[in-house]
């Protein structure tokens, strides 16, 4: 299959916890490549774009609270299957729940706080990433 691309970010509590390195480690260790990354607070404006299938869901005041909370490293990650493959590496959504061996699984749980503060986002599908890589990297446009 020709690579893929996904857009993955490490949330603010993966960078004020020290743990970028690791999570850019397994992601490369898999055999993905880095083509794009960077630092950044989140604008409300750009979360709202992001996370549009959620701004009427209960919990994005919240959701918002956290992603602006302080920087986020975005990334565009290559190769082939990344999706499938990152979204693998990640874990499911509940940190407390997800798989050990997974980053989230191993990295993250319930810190109790309003928000659910699972380390790590990756894009679901080729269209969301597309996407997603557009509204973070509008450069690369
Ligand atoms: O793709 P993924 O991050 O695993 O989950 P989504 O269902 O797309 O939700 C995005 C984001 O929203 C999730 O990482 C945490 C937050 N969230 C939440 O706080 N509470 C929920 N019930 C569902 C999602
Ligand atoms: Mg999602």
């Amino acid at each position: 299959a020709s690579p893929s691309r996904i857009l993955i970010l490490i949330k603010p509590d993966g960078v004020r916890r020290r743990l970028t390195g690791e999570i850019l480690r397994r992601i490369e260790a898999k055999g993905y490549a880095l083509t794009a990354l960077k630092l950044l607070t989140p604008t409300e404006e750009v979360l709202a774009a992001h996370y549009v299938e959620h701004v009427e869901r209960p919990f994005y005041p919240g959701l918002v609270e956290y992603m602006t909370s302080g920087p986020v490293v975005a990334a565009v990650v290559e190769g082939d299957r990344v999706i499938e493959g990152c979204r693998s590496l990640m874990g499911t959504t509940d940190p407390t729940t997800a798989a050990p061996g997974t980053i989230r699984g191993d990295l993250a749980r319930d810190w109790g706080t309003d928000a659910m503060e699972n380390l790590i986002h990756g894009s679901d599908c080729e269209s969301s990433a597309a996407r997603e890589i557009s509204i973070w990297f509008p450069e690369l446009g």
